[in-house]
């Protein structure tokens, strides 16, 4: 029998504010993308036929392997399936998902719980860097359960604390891949950043919008997508990711004055649905574009004292805190607060 007929060992996972498969690479076929395609339901707007949440941030795989790198427990690639188009692409990483990569692998057996905390050290294969993630494991197990919250996501559940160092240049090669905190596209005054995700940073009002736009309102606003989408073809040859039109990354975010006493507010395209909330890693660079000398960013950005900087990045559905740690003037590391929960553990089909 293949795996037609038996179906594939597959865990279902809520990572911060996104939601996908799990998968060990192992169990795997090799026919790989369509599986996943089929997997997801893709290309199809509902995704009737498959267990994708017709939303590019419910249509995620995780492909998980013990490491054989030192100092490592587990590398992780991620995959983003496309919604309505016949594509799997590894040009991006998640941050969010990553969230769930500690559970997993400790689930799996891969990692050994150490304790009623344990460090899960993780390669990111799609950028070639490391996070620690840090699973609350009471007894030796997992726990799903606990207090922390996170915007986006309804209730409480244990704390994923993640830290990543060396995220700059991630996709890009550079922090600022043109060498400039500010380029022109279009008219528009751009960051283009990439600290753990490629992101092209503009204000608000210089695309003619307030920036506290619901993302049903932005999304409604052809117009707006337009020039977006113009503008992210430009910078994605900046920023030496070659053609971009089939690709998920540059992220897309546009930023206005913070109003709920956070550093910056942001609306985020990635790069044809507008965000409900921000990526991970994009709140990252987007932070770290706060931090810059110039640029659209930092001229409107609250930033606090200290070379510990909590940065609120305030999004649709509430915020996101980055604590940036300053070295030499930039930013050395950055931290967030997730937490991730096991929704089925099963075999998943495809005929
Ligand atoms: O930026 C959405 C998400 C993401 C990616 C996206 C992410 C990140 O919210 O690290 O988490 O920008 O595609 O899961």
């Amino acid at each position: 029998m293949n795996e037609t007929e038996t179906g594939v060992r597959c865990m279902w996972m809520r990572g911060g504010t996104s939601k996908g498969g799990y998968f060990l690479a192992e169990d795997l076929p090799v026919d790989r993308d369509d599986f996943l395609l089929r997997v997801m339901g893709s290309p199809d707007t509902r995704q009737i036929d498959g267990m994708g949440g017709a939303n590019p941030l419910t249509s995620k795989v995780a492909v998980v392997k013990k490491s054989e790198r030192e100092g490592v427990d587990v590398d992780y690639l991620f995959l983003q399936v496309f919604v309505d188009q016949p594509i799997v692409t590894d040009a991006q990483n998640c941050g969010n998902i990553l969230a769930g990569i500690g559970p997993f692998a400790i689930e799996r057996g891969l990692v050994q719980a150490k304790g009623e905390k344990t460090d899960v050290s993780i390669f990111m294969e799609n950028t070639g860097q490391i996070a620690i993630a840090t699973v609350e494991t009471p007894g030796g197990q997992v726990t799903y359960k606990g207090d922390a919250r996170i915007d986006g996501v309804p209730g409480s559940s244990a704390p994923v604390p993640i830290v990543f160092a060396d995220t700059a240049g991630s996709s890009c090669g550079a922090l600022l891949p043109t060498g400039n905190p500010v380029d022109d596209i279009d008219g528009v005054a751009c960051t283009l950043i990439d600290n753990g995700m490629p992101c092209v940073v503009m204000r608000a009002d210089a695309l003619g919008i307030k920036g506290t736009e619901s993302p049903k309102e932005l999304e409604a606003n052809q117009e707006l997508r337009a020039r977006l989408e113009a503008i992210r073809l430009k910078a994605g040859r900046m920023m030496n990711l070659g053609d971009v039109a089939k690709k998920s990354v540059p992220k897309m975010t546009m930023v206005s004055a913070p109003i709920a006493g956070g550093a910056v507010s942001t609306r985020t395209f990635i790069p044809h649905t507008c965000h409900d909330a921000i990526g991970v890693l994009g709140a990252v660079s987007v932070a770290t574009a706060c931090l810059l000398p110039s640029g659209p960013v930092s001229e409107l950005a609250a930033i606090p004292d200290g070379d510990e900087k909590l940065l609120s990045i305030e999004h649709p559905t509430g915020e996101m805190s980055v604590i940036a740690t300053i070295k030499n003037g930039e930013v050395d590391r950055a931290a967030v607060l997730r937490t991730a929960r096991k929704l089925f553990d099963g075999r998943v089909f495809v005929e």
